[in-house]
């Protein structure tokens, strides 16, 4: 008989690990981790630790793909909290089609790695950013906005691991 517990809303918000890896997943969450620091959700950024990750009900990992570092990080993360059985989601953000094919190359072949490995991956483009903005903005300011309608993603997945059944 399963139990029907649900975790308090303070147990489900600080289940919740955040973790930025690669330059952008590594910027986006040290400025989430100062915007958002009173929600409850724990950040990390670079290698998590084992601990910390283990305690987590569920794991958000962000990068930026199209750079060297982010997508074997980003892989690393999926792969050792698949191993602890916690749920994961990727915030996979694409670079700019003005940053080159070599760019948008790499990070199609991470993004396919990345599928493989996970089962919840979420996909944006940073070209969105260019065509949603009404004025011209700075690359900062872009990267701005963008935060915080990724933060929604944040938001919307500790939903869901508030409203799992537990067994
Ligand atoms: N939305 C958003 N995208 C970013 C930000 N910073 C970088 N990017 C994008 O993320 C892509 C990957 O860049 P990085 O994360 O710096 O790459 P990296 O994995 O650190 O790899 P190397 O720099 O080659 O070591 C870039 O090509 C940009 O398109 C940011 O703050 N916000
Ligand atoms: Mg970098």
């Amino acid at each position: 008989m399963p139990s029907l517990k649900r975790p308090t809303i303070e147990e489900s918000k600080q289940s919740l690990l955040v973790i930025g890896v690669g330059g952008a997943g590594e910027a986006i969450v040290e400025r989430w981790a100062k915007t958002y620091a009173d929600t409850g959700v724990r950040f990390c950024v670079g290698l998590s630790e084992t601990a910390a990750m283990e305690r987590a009900a569920g794991v958000v990992v962000v990068v930026g793909l199209g750079g060297r570092a982010g997508g074997p990080r980003a892989l690393l993360e999926v792969t050792r909290a698949k191993a602890r059985s916690v749920p994961t989601t990727v915030l996979a953000i694409l670079p700019f089609t003005f940053e080159g094919r070599g760019r948008r190359r790499r990070a199609q072949e991470a993004l396919t790695a990345l599928q493989a490995a996970d089962d919840a991956l979420r996909v944006f483009e940073n070209d969105d950013l260019l065509c949603d903005s009404d004025e011209h903005l700075g690359l900062q300011e872009a990267y701005h906005a963008f935060d915080g309608q990724l933060w929604s993603n944040v938001e919307n997945i500790r939903q869901i691991h508030f409203s799992r059944v537990q067994y």
